[in-house]
């Protein structure tokens, strides 16, 4: 296969508004727990050991794309391996997620963090992306991915997942000078970082904002939007870039504004209306619920076919979950969802 068969891949030719022979699709958290393959390597690996480990991350994502038949890969990594060069602590305990220690609470903190130089440090990451690219078919675009730096500032801010961001938000609005240091500070590490997995062989990037729908649209455009921009100008020139959000239904033309060639939204809208509203001019990624791939075959059906009703056969549709796919996913219905949506969108 050559070059040419990747750029007219149908995942990147959606991703620029081209027409393809059927809806391109890949699921979040596609490589993961519900997989017994991905299970068997952490029964022998913790989990941060897995994220640097290049050759097993290759494996485990190369595994997943061709177990489900899915129309790309995605780096196996972790959004939050980026805050480690920054110097904070990180540990994944079962059960409760993720634990960040590094305390931030002035202004004098956010000064004293690290300018990153995640080329050194984040150097199994770029392993990563190059040895999975060297093992995935040829034609199969890799996704590079970070988080976008609201999302990371939130992590950094509450030390674990939260789902109301009590002291995020109080850090943007009692002390908006050192928010916007802690922004920008947080996006020049991420250009950096992205641009490292661009340079060492991924096709598309996607940027998550996951926790982004816990904030109004007023304080999307004060505290956030600048800094998702100035991460997605600074991101190489011609390599897609998805940008992602949960919750962004009632302001997704703001959200849009921040950049992205994909607008990837979650499953509380319809495809249809999200479309409209982020506009025809990009395009879109989403929006089955996860948890519907864990409910009755008929269902499954009738709620994939409804998301291609929506998209309406539009150039511009990748098909994808509204957030990752959850744990207790029977393996059995990822396959089939993907075969639906092939089957269904053939034109
Ligand atoms: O126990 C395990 O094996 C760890 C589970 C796990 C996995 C499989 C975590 C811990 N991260 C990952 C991989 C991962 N994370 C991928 C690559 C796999 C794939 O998609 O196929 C990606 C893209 C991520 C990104 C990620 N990590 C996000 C953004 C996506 C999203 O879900 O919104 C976030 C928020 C994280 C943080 C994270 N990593 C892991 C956990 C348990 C969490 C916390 C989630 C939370 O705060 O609720």
């Amino acid at each position: 296969m050559t070059m040419n068969s990747l750029k007219t891949s149908p995942f990147l030719k959606a991703c620029r508004r081209e027409k393809t022979s059927f809806t391109p699709v890949w699921f979040m958290r596609q490589a993961g727990r519900y997989m017994k393959e991905y299970r068997a390597i952490r029964d022998k690996v913790s989990f941060l050991d897995l994220c640097k480990n290049p050759d097993l991350c290759a494996e485990v994502a190369v595994t997943a794309q061709e177990k489900i038949g899915a129309d790309a890969a995605i780096l196996f990594s972790d959004l939050l391996l980026i805050l480690e060069p920054f110097g904070f602590g990180l540990e994944y305990t079962s059960g409760d997620g993720p634990v960040i220690t590094g305390k931030i609470e002035s202004r004098a903190d956010v000064d004293r963090l690290p300018e990153m130089e995640p080329d050194g440090s984040l150097q199994y990451v770029s392993d990563a992306v190059r040895k999975t690219r060297a093992s995935l078919k040829p034609a199969i675009p890799l996704i590079g991915f970070s988080g976008l730096p609201f999302t990371l500032a939130a992590y950094i801010l509450e030390g674990k997942s939260s789902r109301i961001f009590s002291k995020a938000k109080h850090f943007m609005t009692f002390q908006p000078a050192a928010w916007h240091s802690l922004m920008e500070k947080i996006s020049r590490a991420v250009i950096r970082y992205v641009n490292g997995q661009i340079k060492a062989g991924a096709d598309a990037i996607q940027l998550f904002d996951s926790w982004v729908g816990c904030l109004s649209s007023e304080e999307y455009r004060e505290y956030v939007l600048p800094h998702s921009r100035a991460v997605i100008s600074g991101i190489q020139k011609g390599v897609p870039v998805i940008h992602f959000g949960t919750g962004t239904g009632s302001f997704l033309k703001t959200f849009r504004e921040a950049g992205g060639d994909v607008i990837s939204v979650d499953h509380r809208i319809a495809l249809d209306q999200a479309w409209e509203q982020a506009g025809y001019d990009v395009a879109i990624q989403g929006n089955l619920d996860p948890l519907a791939l864990c409910g009755p075959a008929a269902q499954l059906r009738s709620r994939v076919k409804k998301i291609l009703d929506q998209a309406g056969g539009r150039p511009g549709h990748i098909f994808n979950l509204g957030h990752g796919i959850v744990p207790q996913t029977p393996v059995d219905n990822v396959i089939r969802s993907i075969d639906l949506v092939h089957e269904l969108s053939a034109r």
